[in-house]
C-alpha cells in the first residue's frame, strides 16, 4: 500500500520516469531553507574559486557573489538534513524505493535571476550506476518554478531505454549527452513546474536538463539523490569510508546483500577532468541549452 502517492502518480513514475507532487513542503520550512541559502551565498564573498562547499558562477566576485551550487547541503546546514525527515518527503520516497533508503548525495542548484547556468541533458545513472536501479532524485523547489525561471525538463519514458554516452570529444566522461548524436526528440520534454514546496522525483535514467534562468526570479532546486538500501554503487562506496556510507542511511535499515538486476550500464570513465562540477564537465560536450549573453544572444558553443 502506498503511503502518499496515488495509483496514478505511481503509474506515472513507473511509465514516464518522473512525478511532481505539488506543494508538499510547508512555507515556514521553505523560508528557513531560503534563509540558510541566502546566508551561504553571503559567505561565498570570502572565496574566489570553487571549493568543497561552493560551485561558483563565472563572474563571481566578493562584491557580487554568484553561486550556482551548494555541494552536499545536508552536511553544510542542518535545515537541509532536517528536511529528509519531513513525513511527506519520506513517505513519497518510500513509495518509490521501499522501506530502506540511503542518501547517495545532495546538491542545491541555485540558478540566480538573469544568469543562473543551464544544465545540459544527462542521466544521473551515467554518473553513479548501482547494482539495481531503484535510484531516484527528489527535487525540492525552494521557489515558485516555471519554464520562465529555468524549471528542470524531463524526457518521459527515457528511463526505460539505454544509458546514453556521456563522453566528450576528448574521450573522457563529460556528464552530458551529445544532443545531435543521441537520436532523442527534445520537443517531447516536459517541465517540472510547481509552486514553492513542490517536489519532483525523477528516475536515475530519466534524461533531464534545464535552461539558463534569464528571468528576474530565482529558481533554487534542492536535489536529494536517493537509493534503495540494497542498491550498491558500482564505482565507489564512499570517499570517506564505511562509517560515512552508513551515516547516509535515511530511512529503515541497512542491507548487506546487494540486489543485482540487469540494467544498461556505462561507467563514467576515463573520469572527467573537473571532478565535482557538472557545470565544468559539461563544457567539454556539445551544448543544447547554451547561454544567453547580456545582449540577449544565445551562444550554442561553450
Ligand atoms: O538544476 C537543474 O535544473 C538540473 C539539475 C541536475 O540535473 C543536476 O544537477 O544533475
Amino acid at each position: 500500500m502506498a503511503r502518499i502517492l496515488t495509483p496514478t502518480q505511481l503509474d506515472q513514475y513507473r511509465d514516464e520516469g518522473f512525478v511532481v507532487l505539488a506543494a508538499l513542503i510547508e512555507a515556514p520550512l521553505l523560508r528557513r531553507m531560503r534563509d540558510a541559502l541566502a546566508e551561504l551565498v553571503e559567505k561565498s564573498r570570502r572565496i574566489q574559486t570553487h571549493d568543497e562547499v561552493y560551485d561558483l558562477e563565472p563572474g563571481h566576485t566578493a562584491d557580487r557573489p554568484r553561486v550556482r551550487r551548494i555541494k552536499k547541503p545536508h552536511v553544510v546546514h542542518p535545515v537541509f538534513r532536517e528536511l529528509l525527515d519531513h513525513p511527506g518527503l519520506k513517505a513519497a520516497t518510500q513509495d518509490l524505493l521501499g522501506e530502506n533508503v540511503r542518501l547517495y548525495n545532495s546538491k542545491l542548484n541555485v540558478k540566480a535571476p538573469e544568469y543562473g547556468s543551464p544544465v545540459e541533458w544527462h542521466q544521473d545513472w551515467a554518473f553513479y550506476p548501482h547494482t539495481n536501479d531503484d535510484v531516484t532524485a527528489a527535487g525540492v523547489m525552494l521557489d515558485d518554478t516555471s519554464v520562465e525561471n529555468g524549471a528542470m525538463y524531463v524526457l518521459p519514458g527515457t528511463h526505460r531505454g539505454p544509458t546514453f554516452d556521456h563522453h566528450g570529444s576528448d574521450g573522457r566522461f563529460c556528464g552530458a549527452i551529445d544532443p545531435d548524436a543521441c537520436g532523442l526528440d527534445f520537443r517531447s520534454a516536459l517541465a517540472c513546474e510547481g509552486p514553492a514546496g513542490s517536489v519532483s522525483f525523477h528516475h536515475a535514467r530519466t534524461v533531464h536538463g534545464s535552461a539558463q534562468n534569464v528571468s528576474d526570479r530565482p529558481r533554487s532546486l534542492l536535489l536529494y539523490e536517493l537509493t534503495a538500501a540494497d542498491a550498491y554503487p558500482l564505482m565507489n562506496l564512499s570517499n570517506a569510508g564505511y562509517e560515512e556510507f552508513r551515516a547516509r542511511m535515511v530511512y529503515g535499515s541497512e542491507c548487506f546483500i546487494p540486489r543485482v538486476v540487469p540494467a544498461p550500464i556505462r561507467l563514467p570513465l576515463p573520469p572527467a577532468l573537473h571532478q565535482g562540477s557538472i557545470y565544468e564537465n559539461q563544457t567539454a560536450g556539445k551544448r543544447y541549452f547554451g547561454f544567453v549573453d547580456a545582449g540577449g544572444r544565445k551562444s550554442v558553443t561553450s
